[in-house]
């Protein structure tokens, strides 16, 4: 029997099944599977598709960027996200996330008015990467390992943001659409389009103490603003602790919908539906993002050195509907760099990022 991998750079390991079979046959043969399923996902793709495979040494930073930059809960809870906890190794991307154990020599980020410092502990930080590219309605699938702990959260999104004004173009459309108006008469009115798709877990049941965060459930929201009436957030029974120690495939299909099409996003767990959403349906194509952060819900203990969320890949499929809008955001770099060596990017180069640093 000899292992053929169509289309795959394999040579090595099939003339090694042409061996007599043996131990180290049947080894190499269930290794040449596992390679050319590896190798498959990122072949035979439509127009259009993306995929990620992490099959390089190192992230491709033509396709992604890092994010170096710090949101929700503040510091000591939350250090933000740094480039260097992100690595690539045997077709897998890694992304860490440190707890309040860490010895290393990492260190975290604070937001400072628009930009980012990083000086700041290295534990509890996390790692993420961003897309160059923005998608629109499409099936987005994510293949990926859970950290054993809870305390960071694993989430994959697509992210959008814009800030309009009274007055500049395409305003009132996004009041009709149902965004939230800020501002008054004196100061101005203004809207948030911030277009967003979420999976993210583990997470305690809603209302729940965020103790009791679980992986047993997991987050699937809709944004088309920041404001609660602009979001739709649920969250979903898994059926089973899913940082079982094994991969599993997400996915979301996003439907901006037109030409008879509903716009509603529908997730899938292992292929079967779970949750299917209707309202608050972004229809601005984003970014992918993938990685770790650290909310306050997701855990709170984190007595760990250092977890790993594993990413064997990303497939983007497109479903082209009519509805998808291209439009420019209103920060479209922000905490995001090319570069993962800390002096690179505390020197602000160019190489390194759009935004000037702090
Ligand atoms: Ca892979």
């Amino acid at each position: 029997m000899v292992v053929s991998c169509p289309g795959t750079s394999l040579g090595a390991c099939v003339d090694l099944c042409t061996l007599p079979e043996s131990v180290e046959y049947q080894s190499c043969v269930a290794n040449c599977l596992d390679l050319c399923k590896l190798d498959d996902v990122c072949t035979g793709l439509p127009d259009g598709a993306f995929c990620e495979d992490f099959s390089g040494n190192d992230i491709n930073t033509e396709r992604w960027w890092y994010g170096r930059k710090q949101w929700g809960p503040q510091a000591p809870f939350n250090h933000g996200v740094i480039p260097e906890n992100v690595r690539v190794a045997d077709g897998i991307g890694y992304f860490a996330a440190t707890g309040n154990n860490y010895t290393g020599n990492a260190v975290g980020v604070r937001k400072v008015g628009g930009g980012y410092i990083q000086d700041q502990p290295g534990s509890k930080t996390a790692g993420m990467i961003i897309s160059d590219r923005y998608f629109g309605s499409g099936s987005f699938e994510f293949r990926m390992k859970l950290p054993p702990q809870t305390g960071p959260c694993s989430a994959v999104w697509t992210f959008h943001y814009q800030e309009i004004y009274e007055g500049e173009p395409g305003y009132d459309d996004y009041v009709a659409a149902g965004n939230f108006e800020y501002g008054n008469n004196n100061i101005g009115r203004w809207v948030i389009p911030n277009h967003e798709i979420d999976i993210e877990l583990p997470t305690p049941l809603a209302g729940a103490p965020d103790e009791t965060a679980s992986y047993r459930y997991v987050r699937y929201n809709t944004f088309i603003g920041e404001q609660d009436s602009e979001l739709t957030g649920t969250v979903v029974d898994n059926g089973f602790e899913a940082n079982d120690g094994l991969f599993h495939n997400w996915r979301f299909d996003w439907h901006t919908g037109g030409n008879g099409e509903i716009p509603r996003v529908e997730y899938y767990l292992d292929g079967e539906l779970a949750q299917t959403i209707t309202t608050n349906i972004p229809n601005i194509a984003g970014r992918v993002t993938i990685g770790t952060w650290y909310p306050t819900w997701a855990g709170v203990a984190a007595d760990y050195d250092t977890t790993f969320l594993e990413v064997d890949w990303f497939k983007y499929t497109p479903f082209n509907e009519p509805n998808d809008r291209f439009v420019l955001e209103t920060y479209p770099n922000d905490g995001m760099t090319k570069c993962q060596d800390k002096a690179s990017n505390d020197a602000g180069l160019p190489v390194c990022r759009l935004n000037p640093p702090v």
